[in-house]
């Protein structure tokens, strides 16, 4: 699933430049309270059962191609930029899984987080390529390159955004308002850039590091299901049962041949 075909537009992107904007985010910032949203909260632990563990690759681990960069953002880097599609850890796990409690919070509700989650731009490639956030909580998405980019949100559940970055240091907050896995960020300019955001209701959500690991805390006693998504490989799930104050491991594994 996701194939990504990058589609050129140059219409559309001229005129981006022109405008300096796209549809649709003209209202971003200080609107916590839009939609009728509770203003965000201090985030209080809801429980304190940990569900973690690590994403196993089988099969051969791909190579990362070399990004197609342009000169001007190959100026801005010490190394190449590559993909990031499907990146294999040293220690044979898999990197920028999304993972996060699908199902067995029943009604409860989780106010969202006021601290945002920060999408930078940097050497022309998104850092984080994946990232989870709650629906209502900002993202501050951040230009830390000397050149234009363009933040061009292609969600399906949540109002797409799309707007120039033309400075270094610039900053600016937006916000999903509902739950969407996974919403896809793009920059018209560079057609490379593509970053994955994971929008849940509540805070019980990990991505998986450079070891291959994640862990989601703070989770009140339940049975739930546990999704894993990746950007090639799809979805998993896996039930779980944990109790107040215990810990427990659940791993899955990606890659050829991996049940998916
Ligand atoms: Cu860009």
């Amino acid at each position: 699933m996701n194939r990504i075909t990058f589609y050129m537009l140059p219409l559309a992107l001229v005129a981006m430049l022109i405008a300096g904007c796209g549809g649709g985010g003209a209202d971003a910032g200080g609107d916590s309270t839009e939609g009728g949203d509770t203003a965000a909260e201090e985030y209080t632990p809801a429980g304190s059962a940990v569900v973690s563990g690590s994403i196993q690759f089988t099969g051969t681990a791909p190579e990362q191609p070399e990004l197609n960069l342009d000169r001007e953002c190959m100026a801005l880097r010490e190394a190449p930029a590559l993909s990031r599609k499907i990146v294999v850890n040293d220690n044979g796990t898999l990197r920028w899984v999304f993972v996060h409690v699908k199902d067995g919070l029943g009604d409860m509700t989780f106010p969202a987080r006021s601290e945002p989650v920060v999408l930078d731009q940097v050497g022309c490639t998104y850092e984080p390529h994946v990232f989870g956030v709650q629906a209502g909580q900002p993202i501050k998405i951040r230009n830390s390159d000397p050149l234009l980019h363009n933040i061009h949100a292609l969600p399906e559940a949540n109002r797409p955004f799309n707007f120039g970055m033309p400075t270094a240091g610039q900053e600016r907050e937006e916000t999903f308002r509902v739950p969407e896995i996974m919403a896809r960020i793009k920059c018209d300019v560079h057609p490379w850039m593509e970053s994955w955001a994971g929008v849940t209701a509540h805070p019980y959500f990990s991505t998986s590091d450079e070891a291959g690991g994640y862990s989601i805390g703070d989770l009140p006693a339940g049975d739930y299901v546990i999704e894993a998504w990746h950007e090639e490989y799809g979805v998993q799930e896996q039930s779980v049962s944990v109790a107040d104050g215990e810990s427990v491991m659940l791993d899955f594994t990606f890659g050829d041949g991996a049940e998916a």
